[in-house]
């Protein structure tokens, strides 16, 4: 979604537009925090606060057309490539005026008109949908990217391994984002993934494979170019692994985090907020100003609430249509 010009005001705009959609996502996920207690929002819940550098280091570095695939904790993914945060808050609360119709809520979150393929309540569901996304756009000849998401679990799925083969063999025009929060659900990655990290494995295919630090969106944003660049000039897929903890747990409504440390939360929220690194850099480079940050976070507020109390009192979707959308016919 575009910000009000108003609220760039003399800053930098590309600056700015990066500040809002990392503000917009952890106000989002914050407000939905806050309000899935009540019981209005249906539906399994995954929140990506914290994460928001790299949906945005990565997003931001894509055209308009070219494609994602998310995954259950999808949110972020949605909104940095531009899905609107009304239609997406409607979407959760299961209305009609949702970016669905209200018949997908959080984990089927779709906008083809966003290049959004979707959320994806299947771990590593995203990836072979990418894979063939990018296909289609290298037959088709368009210069298309697709862009998979996918977590540290679910790269232990075998469609991962199959998906990064084809890409290689086919050298598809697909980057293959891996986001490292530390656990699939409450297995920690010293068991799951033995300890190691995941871009060796696409090393292995002879895919260019880089791990760089999540929190950092600078650190995302050149790499992301870097595997964009790659892939829309015939070089083939990227792997890029990004590390960066969720501050919520595993999704709303039971998550403890027993299995997290003493501290754990507390420590990555003070020691790792990417919103605040990115601003501080900002602010230290001259493209944003303190004030400008205020204003924007003045009206990604303002956008929240809005879109909490329009879809709170919206309408559901009418009984008539409950089996529109359900399948396509090709
Ligand atoms: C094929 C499949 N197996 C199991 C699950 C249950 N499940 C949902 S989320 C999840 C963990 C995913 O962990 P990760 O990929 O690291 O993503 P994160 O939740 O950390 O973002 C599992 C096992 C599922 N959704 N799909
Ligand atoms: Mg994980």
């Amino acid at each position: 979604m575009d910000i009000p010009e108003s609220a760039i005001g003399d800053a930098d705009a590309s600056a700015a537009r990066i500040y809002f959609l990392l503000r917009a996502i952890r106000a989002f996920e914050e407000r939905v925090h806050t309000e899935f207690p009540a019981g209005r929002i249906p539906g399994a819940v995954h929140l990506y606060a914290g994460q928001e550098a790299v949906a945005v280091g990565v997003c931001s570095a894509l055209n308009d057309d070219d494609y994602i695939a998310s995954t259950h904790r999808g949110h972020g993914h949605a909104i940095a490539k531009g899905c609107d945060l009304g239609g997406m808050m409607l979407e959760l609360y299961g209305k009609a005026g949702g970016v669905c119709g209200g018949k997908g809520g959080s984990m089927h979150i779709a906008d083809f008109d966003r290049g959004m393929l979707g959320a994806n309540g299947v771990a590593a569901g995203g990836v072979p949908l990418a894979a063939g996304a990018a296909l289609s756009a290298k037959v088709r000849g368009t210069g298309q990217v697709a862009v998979a998401f996918v977590g540290d679990g679910g790269v232990n799925q075998g469609a991962f391994a199959e998906s990064l083969t084809l890409a290689a063999v086919w050298r598809l025009p697909v980057v293959f984002v891996v986001e490292d929060n530390g656990y699939a659900q409450a297995t920690g990655t010293p068991f799951h993934l033995n300890g190691r990290t995941v871009a060796p494995r696409g090393a292995a295919l002879g895919i260019p494979s880089v791990t760089v630090d999540g929190y950092d969106y600078f650190a995302v944003r050149a790499a992301a170019d870097e595997a964009v660049a790659r892939a829309r000039s015939g070089g083939g897929p990227t792997l890029l692994e990004c590390t960066a903890q969720r501050f919520f747990g595993h999704m709303e409504g039971w998550d403890q985090q027993a299995y997290r440390g003493e501290g754990e939360v507390e420590r990555v929220r003070a020691e790792h907020d990417c919103i605040r690194s990115f601003a501080d850099r900002s602010v230290a480079d001259q493209t944003l100003t303190a004030q400008t940050i205020a204003d924007l976070d003045r009206v990604v507020a303002d956008l929240i609430d809005d879109a909490v109390r329009t879809a709170e009192s919206a309408a559901g979707p009418d009984p008539d249509e409950v089996l529109t959308d359900v399948y396509v016919t090709y």
